[in-house]
């Protein structure tokens, strides 16, 4: 066995992958649940996706549940998500189904690359390309570089279309705001899950020409509530936006 060769077998590998995926129908940011379930989603239907996340791990919030307590509680209307991705769950009482944090988090990471969804975990989105007042894909850069803060130019991906599923922060959109291209974004509101669900799925949608929002970026746009660790609106949310932008690529 030789070292290199285990070195040129990832180097090769990574930068095939790369290279693929420099030009895409969407490009995904943040491997929350509400971007996986997008991805996922478009990937089925037969788009060119991949989802950028600036962490290490996927799965966003799925993994500590409450407070650490690692359950997370899907309603009645999202349940089909859960067999969609054979994740399993148990019924609490009527309309409360209570799954396992890791076991979401994983499947839903392994589901979303077997859909064909290339995951490239440790890059961060540092910007948008914008075009003629459409958003034309993602500028990327290693994480590292933007946690140390040192001058090192970034890539450029093409995508037809970006969605925002950056969760609380909604990061994507701010890019937008700092322009002055997009109001300014009020950010999540107080708790209240039964609001904070229905919104997330109603705020969901393209909010900037070829700029789409998911999950709590959705809600932090609109000042919707925060909704804590019930996952139905997250799933229905990542779910509603690739079935629009699939209908869209087809035009
Ligand atoms: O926060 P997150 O899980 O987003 P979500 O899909 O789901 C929210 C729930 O987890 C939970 C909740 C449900 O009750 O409220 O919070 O809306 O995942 C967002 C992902 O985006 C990554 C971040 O690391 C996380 O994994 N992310 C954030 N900014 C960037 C990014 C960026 N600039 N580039 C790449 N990834």
């Amino acid at each position: 066995m030789r070292d290199v060769e285990i070195s040129k077998a990832i180097v090769e590998a990574y930068f095939n992958d790369l290279i693929e995926n420099l030009q895409l129908d969407v490009a995904v940011v943040g491997a929350g649940p509400s971007g996986m379930v997008a991805a996922y989603h478009l990937a089925k239907g037969g788009a060119k996706v991949a989802i950028f996340e600036k962490k290490l791990s996927t799965g966003g919030g799925i993994w500590g549940g409450a407070m650490g307590f690692n359950k997370v509680v899907v309603q009645e209307e999202a349940k089909s998500i859960l067999d969609e991705f054979g994740i399993s769950y148990k019924e609490f009482e009527k309309g409360y189904y209570v799954a396992d944090a890791v076991e979401v988090a994983a499947t839903m990471a392994s589901r979303t690359v077997k859909a064909g969804v290339k995951i490239f975990n440790m890059v961060e989105v540092e910007d948008l390309v914008v075009k003629n007042n459409r958003v034309a894909g993602v500028v990327i850069n290693w994480t590292p570089v933007k946690m140390t803060n040192l001058h090192v130019d970034p890539l450029t991906v093409e995508a037809k279309f970006v969605i925002d599923s950056t969760g609380h922060g909604a990061m994507v959109s701010q890019f937008l705001v700092r322009r002055g291209l997009m109001e300014g974004i009020p950010g999540e509101g107080a708790m209240w899950a039964e609001m904070g669900e229905k919104l997330t799925v109603e705020n969901t949608g393209e909010v900037y020409p070829g700029l789409y929002v998911t999950g709590m970026a959705a809600n932090a746009l609109k000042g919707s509530p925060r909704m804590g660790p019930i996952f139905g609106g997250m799933f229905l949310s990542g779910r509603k936006a690739a079935m629009e932008i699939l209908e869209k690529l087809k035009k």
